[in-house]
């Protein structure tokens, strides 16, 4: 009989390592796993229900807001927000910071999510996911504010995603590994089904939106054109797989290495991604499964952020294709 350990356990297995805690940490993940199995109910009916279709709003990034992905967003906030473990949350959806409530305890935790991303593929029934990241507060006490969460991916404490795809998985870290549950709908709970994921050294695919490609550097251009090449030895050409949806892609590549790239272009100073609730927590989870984080120049890690809904060129994957592209770029300006 396989050994089942749900995440529940795992996480309080893993809180029971470090003799100090306090179990905040732990219940925000639990909170966050009931978060996710109330989107994945819905986002598992979609195609049933008339749920589908747009609400006519705009979010900040200037995409219309899906009705999932608003129902992902507010079942998130529901989830986090009376727990007394965090004292500011962000979200994609939302231009501001999201304050707790009146009447409930403010804690010491920060909370920044993208609560359904690639919802452009929710009607095609394409893998989506919800992606968060956790930090500790600066300030003192009381409702947090912008500044607890405009700091730096490496002060993350905790990063995740949950990917609605053939089967749903909760995949995360808190800097001990990065471990992925699978959840099972007959009992409603994760099971521990990826421990310690570790991403190839070198992979074989490379992930890019080429319909771009006319926008990108001539440094850029020449990294694609590079993976292209014949050379048996270096496993190129390299196999484009891409499916628009930064959770899917992300997956894959923590899992069969290679990279992903969403680089920056002529029309696109700063690339399409953005730094606080993608690049981040991407860059914190492929890190700790041995991988390597770039905007082409430097760590994702240690970027300053400025503002909550700012872009970023993204590089995620194998150590050594990150190095090379590196390469490729240095010269870019
Ligand atoms: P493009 C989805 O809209 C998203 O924000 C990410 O999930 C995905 O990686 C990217 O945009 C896809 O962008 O320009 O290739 O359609």
């Amino acid at each position: 009989m396989s050994k089942f350990i749900t995440l529940e356990r795992f996480i309080n297995e893993e809180e029971n390592k470090f003799p100090n805690a306090t179990g905040n940490f732990s219940a925000i993940l639990h909170d966050l796993s009931l978060a996710a199995k109330l989107v994945w109910r819905e986002v598992s009916k979609a195609g049933l229900v008339n749920i589908l279709g747009n609400t006519e709003k705009i979010n900040t990034s200037g995409d219309t807001i899906k009705k999932l992905d608003e129902f992902a967003d507010e079942t998130i906030y529901k989830a986090m927000d009376h727990g007394g473990h965090l004292c500011v949350m962000a979200s994609e959806e939302n231009e501001d910071i999201l304050l707790i409530p009146d009447g409930y305890k403010k804690g010491k935790y920060v909370l920044l999510y993208d609560p359904l991303d690639g919802s452009s593929n929710i009607d095609a029934n394409i893998t989506i996911g919800s992606i968060f990241c956790i930090y500790k507060r600066i300030s003192e006490s009381g409702d947090g504010n912008l500044n607890d969460c405009l700091q730096k991916g490496f002060k993350q404490v905790a990063a995740g995603y949950v990917v609605y795809g053939t089967s749903t998985m909760f995949v995360y870290t808190t800097g001990n590994g990065v471990h992925g549950f699978t959840l099972d709908p007959s009992v409603g709970e994760f099971l521990l089904s990826h421990e310690n994921i570790q991403v190839p050294k070198k992979g074989k695919i490379y992930s890019i939106n080429e319909g771009n490609s006319n926008d990108w550097s001539n440094e850029m251009k020449n990294y694609i054109n590079y993976l292209k090449e014949e050379n048996k030895a270096d496993s190129r050409p390299y196999s484009l797989r891409y499916i628009g949806s930064l959770v899917g892609d992300f997956h894959r590549t923590l899992l069969y290495g290679g990279i992903f790239c969403y680089p920056a272009d002529k029309k696109n100073k700063n690339g399409k991604l953005r730094l606080m609730y993608e690049g981040n927590p991407m860059s914190m989870i492929i890190e700790n499964a041995g991988g390597k984080c770039s905007n082409g120049k430097m760590s994702i890690l240690e970027i300053q952020p400025t503002s909550l809904h700012e872009r970023t060129p993204l590089f995620l994957g194998s150590k050594e294709d990150i190095e090379i592209l590196e390469k490729f770029l240095q010269k870019e300006n």
